[in-house]
């Protein structure tokens, strides 16, 4: 929480994310290691918007999380060159992600990514709806999991295409010892930029 804050704080300070069609977002970001810019992901810290490192605790969560589950699942066990994951998973980006009370983020697919590692997604605060869809359509078939303050998914194989989004949290949910009005959700990955 308090990192969380302080990359709040700037150098670029939180604000609200925007769609791809440019409008602004309920959702606020904060971007570390890379972050979007209209060229594409970009490490550099150009005309004033410095992009912080990448925090070495969130680069070890996400390695330890992908080793943990390619224990589990075929699907991560090697990558897209047959490489070990454990191996070759090399995260460099991380979007933290706050929601207010009234924030909600709508289905949509991550495809900015240009190599297909999988997606760690940790949450902390107010409880969220968040619902997985299917990987053709934004329509039906999905389920609605409730995503509670603590919940690490990791979004590999065929699900990292899924549509997914947030129709709603529940605000108040929040354990009240996290000082956090609101829920963060803070994605690692590996964007494949060079
Ligand atoms: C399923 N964030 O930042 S995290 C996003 O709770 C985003 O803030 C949501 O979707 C949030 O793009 C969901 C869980 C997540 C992240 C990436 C995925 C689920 C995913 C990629 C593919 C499938
Ligand atoms: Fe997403």
């Amino acid at each position: 929480m308090q990192r969380c804050r302080g990359w709040a704080r700037g150098p670029v300070p939180m604000r609200p994310g925007q769609t791809p069609g440019g409008r602004p977002m309920s959702v606020q970001t904060v971007w570390l290691g890379i972050r979007w810019t209209s060229e594409g992901y970009r490490r550099e810290s150009s005309a004033g918007v410095v992009v912080p490192q990448m925090p070495e605790a969130l680069t070890s969560l996400a390695a330890t999380a992908i080793h943990d589950v390619s224990a589990m699942t075929e699907h991560l066990r090697f990558d897209e060159h047959g490489n070990p994951m454990t191996e070759s998973f090399s995260p460099d980006m991380a979007l933290v992600n706050f929601y207010d009370h009234a924030a909600k983020m709508g289905l949509h697919q991550d495809k900015d990514e240009t190599c297909q590692a999988p997606i760690v997604s940790l949450s902390l605060g107010d409880t969220a709806v968040f619902r997985l869809g299917n990987i053709e359509t934004k329509n039906k078939p999905w389920q609605d999991i409730e995503l509670a303050s603590g919940d690490l998914l990791v979004f590999g194989g065929p699900s990292r295409m899924a549509f997914h989004g947030v129709p709603m949290t529940r605000p108040g949910t929040a354990d009240p010892a996290l000082g956090l009005s609101g829920r963060l959700n803070i994605t690692i990955r590996q964007t494949g930029l060079p």
